[in-house]
Parts: structure tokens; sequence; C-alpha cells
């Protein structure tokens, strides 16, 4: 399993991200031009997590996808999100 590295550990190396209240989670709303675009973003996103087997708490309107980031296995934040994060920074 996946050692818990914490939220706070996590941010210190990923821009535009934020720790959730109340939970041991990262967060980051991305904005896009349309929702073509959003959709393409998730779309990469998901073929990524399926491979990870590692998958994004998200929410998607319009343009917009809000999305956390959590390991549920070691209830908190470990590498693989931000390993995962990274990925989502890249794709945006
Ligand atoms: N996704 N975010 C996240 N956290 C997990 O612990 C996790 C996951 N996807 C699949 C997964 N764990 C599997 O290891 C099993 O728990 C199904």
């Amino acid at each position: 399993m996946t050692d818990r590295i914490g939220a706070a550990a996590a941010l210190g190396d990923l821009e535009g991200w934020t720790a959730v209240e109340g939970r041991d989670a990262i967060r980051k709303i991305y904005e896009f031009a349309d929702f073509n675009t959003a959709w393409g973003f998730m779309a990469r996103v998901a073929l990524k997590a399926e491979q990870m087997d590692h998958h994004p708490e998200w929410f998607n309107v319009y343009n917009k996808v809000d999305v956390t980031l959590s390991t549920h296995d070691a209830d908190g934040v470990t590498e693989k999100d931000v390993a995962l994060a990274r990925f989502m920074d890249q794709a945006a």
C-alpha cells in the first residue's frame, strides 16, 4: 500500500492545488475554453487513471472541472495523488 504523505507535503510540489478542509485531500478547479476542451481533458485523465488504478473525484459543469484527489485506501494524500495531479496539469 502507498504511504500517506498528507496534503501539506503534496502541495509543496504543485501549483494551483489547495488543501481540502476537513479531510486529507487536494483540490483544483480547472477552467477550459468550452465543454469540448474540458471533456477532452477528462478523457485523457480517465485513461491515465485506469492505467494507474487511481481515480479522481471530479465534477464537471460545462467548461469547469472541479477535481479532488485523495487515496481512499490510505485515507489521505499519497505520492499517487501527486503523480496524477502532475499528469492533470500537463494534460490541461
Ligand atoms: N482511487 N483515488 C483512489 N484511491 C484509491 O484508494 C483507489 C482508487 N482507485 C482504485 C483503487 N483504489 C483500488 O485499489 C481498489 O480500492 C478498488
